[in-house]
């Protein structure tokens, strides 16, 4: 492990990967030596970390000065629109999910940041690929904007990383299932909304046919790849686009039957929406062996701990 001193900045820091994220990076570093940024603005208890900056990241001079004036030398990237947001604001979605990441690779070409961060997603691979245990090196044919812009951004990293050496890592997410914060936008989010009203109200209606698997990951495990990811010698990352993550395959119906084993009274309805469609043209399942075979992948959750550890956290969270 890579255990040299970093100062580190979070953007997107107060969404459902920037929540935790920043807790785990406070822990290993130091809450002095994180700073969180997001848009909204500064109140009691709005983060873990040492620091927060109100930021938006598409203003390149601000993104910049905080830079400066932190000492910044690795940016967790996180701010992103996600895909059933992307496709109703796509011109937005592509100035936000592309030119911030050029631009803090630019920062990197010119030595002000030593290592970079950035969020892919299984939305790269789109339709004409077969849908099981999809490959890393499947050729890409995305069909949202969200996918688009994922797949042009892993070009730049890659790009950045084989003309300057800028030290950039990316992982492709599968949908993210956590408790502590909500989804926002995306067309795995019924994974997580399927728990709080399990909780709540013990009734469900999903966006998501009943028999669509997607891949998908805990919050838990994905915060330790991205760890891992980021402190593994840069020699052991050899891949510079993004890698496959997998985590579990399951559909709607498969996670409601889990619920069921804590909450028998949980009912589930279908009312797929336009979601649908873009889940349609998504894996159902993903190959991460290059991971685990590069820097160490692993996962602790399955589909049963998940589910009973999601049920008992939100029981406490929403008493
Ligand atoms: C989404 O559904 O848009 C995201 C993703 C898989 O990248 N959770």
């Amino acid at each position: 492990m890579e255990t040299p001193q970093e100062k580190i900045l979070i953007t997107g820091a107060l969404g459902q990967i920037g929540t935790e994220l920043t807790v785990r990076l406070c822990e290993m570093y130091g809450k002095e030596n994180v700073i969180a940024s997001g848009l909204e603005k500064w109140k009691e208890g709005i983060t873990e970390a040492g620091y927060y900056e109100r930021l938006d990241v598409t203003n390149f001079q601000a993104v910049t000065e905080v830079i400066k004036e932190h000492n910044i030398t690795t940016v967790y990237h996180l701010a992103s629109l996600l895909s059933g947001t992307s496709e109703k604001q796509p011109m937005f979605a592509w100035k936000l999910n592309l030119d911030p990441l050029i631009h803090l690779c630019e920062l990197a070409k010119e030595g002000r940041l030593k290592k970079i961060f950035w969020p892919s997603s299984i939305a790269v691979f789109g339709k004409g690929i077969p849908k099981e245990n999809v490959g890393q090196e499947v050729v890409l044919n995305p069909k949202t904007v969200y996918g688009i812009s994922k797949m042009a951004g892993e070009k730049w990293c890659e790009y950045y990383f084989e003309k300057y050496g800028v030290d950039i890592r990316s992982i492709r997410y599968p949908g993210l299932i956590s408790w502590k914060a909500p989804a926002g936008g995306g067309t795995t989010d019924y994974a997580v909304e399927i728990f709080y009203e399990a909780v709540e109200n013990a009734k469900y209606t999903s966006f998501i046919k009943e028999d669509t698997a997607m891949p998908m990951l805990y919050m838990d495990d994905a915060i330790d790849a991205t760890i891992k990811l980021m402190t593994a010698p840069k020699e052991q990352v050899k891949i510079r686009y993004s890698y496959n993550l997998g985590g579990m395959r399951f559909t709607p119906s498969e996670l409601a039957t889990e619920i069921k084993k804590t909450i028998p009274d949980f009912e589930v309805k279908y009312e797929p929406d336009f979601r649908q469609e873009i889940a349609d043209s998504w894996p159902a399942s993903i190959d991460d062996s290059a991971a685990k075979q590069d820097w160490g992948l692993d996962y602790k959750f399955d589909i049963s701990s998940m589910s009973i550890d999601m049920i008992n956290n939100l029981k406490t969270k929403l008493g």
